[in-house]
């Protein structure tokens, strides 16, 4: 296969200036016309007309109106073109109805519906299907579909035809048409500067129950962005669409986001206060992408985190806005190190920008995505708030129309600042988590941090040079009072001392304070003092962190040592959970262990061979040691997470249930599952019959109930999925092979949509000891599912690869089990070049 690489930019040899689009539309054979002004593009040498196309049936083409024949391979075509302004038109034919790829234009349950980016577009017809080529798009849309729609703002319609005219050049990536009978959800919202926009969301007939809540989303969202970052809506018309089958959570094309269903609608009945969150997150994310995105986007696909990266952190801004900033910055340095760290400690890392790829569709990755918002937020750290709203309005005022860099982007904050980023901008091209080693020293009123880093190899990048690492440090004194509030400290050297005079006493250090940086920090310290942090730090991510350093330690030490339960990280919990003056969502967090995974990378890392049953065993006793060690409290913190007013997906609310289901959690340990089942009975939203089930499922119960959920939501497709994921991601590790194999042939299975796939196929993925089921059992079981769905959605499968990236950390006999299932499904005849890439990365 082909190897791209970010050192071979070059500019398209044309400019297009509008594009012309008319679709007939027919499930099996929609004719696309096209008609696009291009000129010669006076910044490029190179002026070979090349058009991407793949799987379209060119009927015709013409250059000025006379027919031509262009030169067709199976990735676009070739023509020779005057050397200036021409009309370029053609007509093809697609087939969206056999599209299983979901990319490109296709149809999910009898409606039309695109996904371009990234590479898409050239599905749809002949086109320059890169970012940095931006046009202004008309399209008309010929169809027997009651709703009709496309990017920009509607400016004609009739019986069976729609046009839309997208006044904001574009790249195709952004491109979007969705026809269908549809149903909207409508409001609308004023912009700072008085533009009426109307909001639709569209969903299919049935669905319309399930919208309020992703329109306050989005309203919520319109004006945060205008409140913190000053920028505006500029249509008139917003329209969200929910989509079944959808590759991703959604896309962000101009003016007609469209959504998978699972990341757009809910309901209290069916949808938890997770899932709530989530959404609103998303909503915000595609919204924010108008700007960070789409008036500015992206050069080349090495760029994508210049968009991704920006648009996460932002959306991480506003989640923090609008519920508890803490909690919100837990909740992602959860996720950090479940995703990303496994990703950039293994055969699949990568840096933030890649510098090259076979398929960009493999690069969505959490590297891209969160690591690249931690960088904005280390950015964000060193140079100061102000500092960077002020890089941030140059950024939109230099470069909105265009297709930015990396460069183009850390030039707007040397600009405001006069701070050199160069050494910064390693973060965006070495691969690997640094380690920080913290030392202590301590004499004559004088503490000393020494601190160093380090980033091990990683696949084509053996050595490491020092990054730019804030690393944001307080003292507290022995009665827990903060001697020094929170100093960012520069990390630049490989070893570097910090000193702190004139102090009293030797104080304890709360080091790497909000996670100040995404690094593994390497601190030998007695456990009194996780203790002592855990009971006093005064900033609330550290003070979650102590405890889970200590759930950690004692974790690692039960699996190696045979160790007993840690008393100091029951005793400092247990304190933790009875101070009623703390946010319950945060007590719920603290309630919270490393994952199954994380423990298996943490003795990886110590040079021992995790054993997945070990490790799940340990598991299970540091939970009943803590349930019956706060057997006394869990009345009262039941009592605590009462709700009495209607059901809300507020945080306060949710931060209730979340108490509550955690200690739901503990007391089915004791009581056999009584209160669960009662939980479960009585339970009228989702969050609290989800979680009863849970908590009945990992206790070897909850038949009955599973049956009835099953008869209560077998018709509601998203229900439906947390049925199969909750049987594989949570059964005991010995069923959890021929659980997921029983599910995988129920009737229900529609393992054509993604959503099922994952739900079922991630969830046995997500079950660490049932995953790694001693036989091989589970893995034979994904590497079948994976070359069935090879052939018809390659991306998702690519995707669901990762599964394995982890295989070298077991024993030898499960890498070779592992290996031969990686083998069995690279050599697998037409192997997309999506799976290919993923596996033969993995094998390394
Ligand atoms: N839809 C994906 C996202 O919003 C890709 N742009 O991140
Ligand atoms: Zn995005």
């Amino acid at each position: 296969p082909n190897t791209i690489y970010l050192s071979d930019y070059s500019p398209f040899g044309f400019l297009v200036d509008s594009v012309h689009l008319t679709f007939d539309l027919a499930p099996h054979a929609t004719r696309v016309t096209s008609r696009i002004a291009f000129r010669p593009n006076p910044q490029a040498t190179d002026r070979t007309f090349f058009l991407h196309g793949e799987e379209l049936k060119l009927i015709r083409a013409s250059i000025d109106g006379a027919e031509i024949t262009p030169d067709v391979t199976d990735k676009g075509l070739t023509a020779s073109v005057p050397d200036a302004p021409f009309v370029w038109e053609a007509e093809v034919e697609i087939d969206p109805g056999n599209n299983t790829a979901l990319e490109g234009l296709y149809m999910s349950n009898g409606m039309y519906c695109t996904q371009c980016e990234a590479e898409g577009f050239r599905k749809i017809t002949f086109y320059p299907d890169r970012p940095d080529v931006m046009s202004t798009f008309t399209v008309r849309i010929n169809g027997d579909l009651p709703v009709l729609l496309s990017n920009g703002n509607p400016t004609g319609k009739g019986e069976g035809w729609a046009e839309w005219t997208d006044p904001w050049p574009k790249p195709a990536y952004l491109f979007a048409l969705v026809a269908g009978e549809l149903l909207a959800h409508s409001d609308s919202f004023t912009t700072l500067s008085g533009r009426h926009v109307d909001l639709n969301l569209w969903v299919r007939p049935g669905d319309e129950g399930k919208c309020a809540f992703g329109m306050e989303a989005l309203k919520r969202s319109m004006k945060w962005d205008e409140d913190v970052y000053g920028r505006e809506y500029d249509l008139d018309v917003f329209n969200i669409v929910a989509v079944d089958d959808f590759n991703m959570g959604a896309m962000e094309n101009k003016g007609l986001n469209i959504f998978n269903s699972s990341a757009v609608l809910a309901s209290p009945e069916t949808s938890t206060d997770a899932n709530f969150e989530r959404i609103e997150a998303i909503i915000a994310h595609e919204y924010f992408h108008n700007w960070t995105g789409n008036r500015i986007t992206c050069r080349d696909w090495f760029q994508l985190c210049l968009k991704e990266g920006l648009t996460v952190f932002r959306d991480a801004q506003f989640t923090s806005d609008m519920r508890s900033a803490p909690v919100k910055r837990i909740h992602d340095v959860i996720d950090l190190r479940a995703r990303q760290f496994p990703e950039d400690n293994g055969p699949l890392s990568h840096p933030v920008r890649p510098e090259s790829f076979q398929e960009i569709n493999n690069f969505y990755t959490a590297t891209v995505y969160e690591k690249g918002a931690e960088v904005i937020g280390m950015l964000k750290t060193l140079v100061g708030d102000d500092a960077y709203s002020k890089a941030l309005d140059l950024y939109f005022e230099r470069h909105d129309g265009q297709a930015c860099t990396i460069e183009d982007w850390l030039k707007v904050f040397e600009d405001t600042t006069g701070r050199d980023l160069a050494q910064f901008k390693r973060w965006y091209s070495q691969s690997g988590t640094p380690r920080v080693k913290v030392e202590e020293d301590w004499a004559d009123g004088t503490f000393t941090l020494t601190l160093s880093q380090s980033t091990p190899p990683t696949p084509g990048q053996p050595e490491k040079l020092p990054q730019v690492i804030p690393v944001a440090v307080g003292l507290l004194g022995p009665n827990g009072d903060e001697v020094r509030g929170t100093e960012v400290l520069e990390l630049t050297e490989a070893r570097q001392n910090f000193t702190f005079e004139g102090l009293a006493t030797r104080p304890v250090a709360s080091i790497l304070r909000g996670f100040s940086a995404p690094v593994i920090l390497d601190h030998d310290r007695p456990n009194a003092e996780r203790a002592f942090l855990l009971a006093h730090d005064t900033d609330p991510f550290n003070r979650w962190e102590a405890g889970r350093t200590l759930a950690q330690d004692t974790l690692l030490r039960m699996i190696t040592q045979d160790a007993a339960p840690d008393a100091e990280y029951l005793d400092g919990l247990l304190a933790v959970l009875r101070d009623a003056d703390l946010d319950p969502a945060y007590r719920a967090l603290m309630l919270g262990l490393p994952t199954q995974s994380e423990l298996a990378a943490a003795l990886h890392e110590q040079g021992e061979t995790p054993d997945p049953m070990a490790i799940w065993r340990a598991v299970e006793t540091l939970r009943q040691a803590t349930a019956q060690h706060m057997q006394d409290l869990l009345p009262r913190l039941h009592s605590e997470a009462l709700v009495d007013s209607p059901y809300s997906p507020d945080a306060e609310q949710a931060g209730k249930r979340a108490l509550g289901s955690a200690a739901l959690a503990l007391t089915t340990r004791l009581d056999g599952g009584a209160m669960a089942a009662e939980v479960y009975a009585k339970a009228d939203n989702m969050t609290l019959q989800l979680s009863a089930l849970s908590c009945l499922l990992r206790a070897g119960k909850g038949q009955s109930e599973l049956a009835a959920f099953y008869d209560q939501w077998h018709d509601d497709r998203l229900v439906l999925d947390k049925w199969f994921g909750l049987q594989a991601s949570l059964a005991a590790p010995d069923d959890a092979p021929r659980i997921a194999r029983t599910l995988s042939e129920h009737p229900d299975f529609n393992w054509k949509n993604p959503n099922r796939f994952r739900a079922l196929i991630g969830g046995l993925a997500m079950n660490h000891a049932g995953f790694h089921h001693a036989g091989g059992a589970s893995y034979a079981l994904l590497a079948d599912w994976l070359i069935r769905l090879d052939p018809v959605n390659p991306q998702t499968t690519a995707r669901m690869c990762t599964a394995f990236q982890t295989w070298k950390r077991y024993d030898a006999d499960r890498q070779d089990l592992i290996r031969t299932q990686l083998s069995r499904i690279a050599e697998t005849p037409n192997l997309s070049r999506d799976t290919t890439e993923m596996i033969s990365r993995i094998l390394g």
